[in-house]
C-alpha cells in the first residue's frame, strides 16, 4: 500500500517545508497539503482544511486513502499569550480532531510537534533531560504538554503511532515563522542582509536552543521512518541543534556585515524565553533513532545570508523583495 499523507498546517514555517520534503520522498501525488487558507506557493494537492472542523479532516482521510497524518497548525508562544483560552481551544481541539480521526480511520502514523516550551522553572537550565519536570508557564507550552500526554495516551489505550518530536527554534530562509518566542533568530538575518537596525525582543544575553530548518525536516522524517519498536518514547523526543544567544548571533553576522546595527528592547517574550532551556539532552534520540545535528551557529548563518540575499536578490538593479 502507497504511503499517502496529509499535512495540517501546510502554509506555516515548517509545513511548507515540510510539505516539500515530503513530495519528494513519498511523490507529489501523495501527499496532500492543507491549510486554513489556499497555498498558492504549493505544487500538488491541496486542500482547505480548518482543523477545529473533524468532519472536514474525516473527509479529506477518506477521499485520498490517507495512510499518515502531520499535525502541524498550533498557536505559538508569543501569540497565544494573547488569547490564553482560544489558544488552549484551538490548540487541543485540532490534537483531539486530528487523534479521533486517525483512530477510527486506522491511520498508520501521526506526527505532532511538541517544543521545549513545555519546560518551565521546574526544569534544569543546562541539558535538560528527556523525562524533567513540565511546569510550562506558557499556554502554548501548557498545550504542547498536554498534548504530548494525550498522544501517548491514544498509543497506550488506541495502539495508534503517535510520533512527537519537542522542536527547539526553528530556522531558515524558505519561510518566516509567526507568533513565537524564538522568532527573533530568523528576523534577525533578514534585516542584516536588508542593510536595516534590528530591534531585538530578547536581552542580548538570552540563550536559547535552535535549530536549522534542515536539520529540523532530516529528524522529523528520521523519527517517522524508524522502525515501531525503537521508539521507545510516546510522548516526545527532546532534540539539539545549537544553543545560542542574540549577542552570539549577531557577532557571527557582523564578521559579514561589521556594520550591522542592533538595539535590544526585551518585552514579555523575555519572560518567556527566561524560563526556557537553553541547552537541550537528547541522549534518548541519539540512541533510539539516530539523531545527529548537522549545522552549527557558523553554517547556519552562512547559509542563512547566501540564500536570503538570493531571495531578495540583492546586488540586482531593481532589488525585489520576494513573498514567502
Ligand atoms: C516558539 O517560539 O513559540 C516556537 C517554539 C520554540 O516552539 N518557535
Amino acid at each position: 500500500m502507497d504511503t499517502v499523507v496529509l499535512v495540517i498546517g501546510a502554509n506555516g514555517q515548517l509545513g511548507s517545508v515540510l510539505t516539500a520534503a515530503l513530495q519528494k520522498k513519498y511523490g507529489i501525488d501523495n501527499v496532500i497539503a492543507s491549510d486554513l487558507r489556499s497555498g498558492d506557493n504549493f505544487k500538488g494537492i491541496f486542500e482547505i482544511i480548518d482543523a477545529t472542523d473533524r468532519d472536514r479532516i474525516h473527509e479529506v482521510v477518506i477521499t485520498y486513502k490517507v495512510t499518515q497524518i502531520y499535525h502541524l497548525a498550533a498557536i505559538l508562544s508569543a501569540k497565544g499569550e494573547e488569547t490564553p483560552l482560544a489558544t488552549w481551544d484551538i490548540n487541543m481541539k485540532t490534537l483531539f480532531n486530528v487523534l479521533e480521526v486517525s483512530r477510527i480511520n486506522n491511520i498508520n502514523r501521526v506526527f505532532f510537534p511538541s517544543s521545549i516550551a513545555v519546560f518551565g522553572e521546574g526544569a534544569p537550565l543546562e541539558q535538560t533531560p528527556n523525562d524533567a519536570y513540565l511546569d510550562p508557564a506558557t499556554v502554548y507550552g501548557i498545550s504542547k504538554a498536554a498534548g504530548e500526554n494525550w498522544a501517548q495516551y491514544y498509543f497506550l489505550r488506541y495502539g495508534l503511532d503517535v510520533r512527537s518530536i519537542r522542536y527547539p527554534g526553528v530556522i531558515g530562509y524558505q519561510s518566516l515563522p509567526g507568533g513565537g518566542t524564538t522568532d527573533y533568530a530568523v528576523d534577525i538575518y533578514h534585516k542584516a542582509v536588508l542593510g536595516e537596525k534590528f530591534d531585538c525582543f530578547l536581552n542580548n544575553d538570552t540563550t536559547l536552543p535552535m535549530i536549522f530548518m534542515e536539520d529540523a525536516i532530516r529528524a522529523t522524517i528520521a523519527l517517522m521512518e524508524a522502525p515501531k519498536k525503537d521508539i521507545t518514547i510516546r510522548t516526545s523526543y527532546n532534540i539539539a541543534g545549537v544553543s545560542f544567544s542574540p549577542a552570539e548571533v549577531v557577532s557571527e553576522i557582523r564578521k559579514l556585515y561589521p556594520d550591522f546595527s542592533v538595539a535590544y528592547h526585551p518585552d514579555f517574550r523575555q519572560e518567556i524565553a527566561s524560563r526556557w532551556p537553553k541547552s537541550i539532552d537528547d541522549s534518548s534520540a541519539v540512541h533510539d533513532w539516530g539523531w545527529q545535528p548537522e549545522f552549527d551557529l557558523e553554517s547556519i548563518t552562512t547559509i542563512m545570508i547566501q540564500k536570503l540575499k538570493e531571495k531578495y536578490k540583492i546586488g540586482a538593479k531593481n532589488r525585489k523583495v520576494l513573498m514567502f
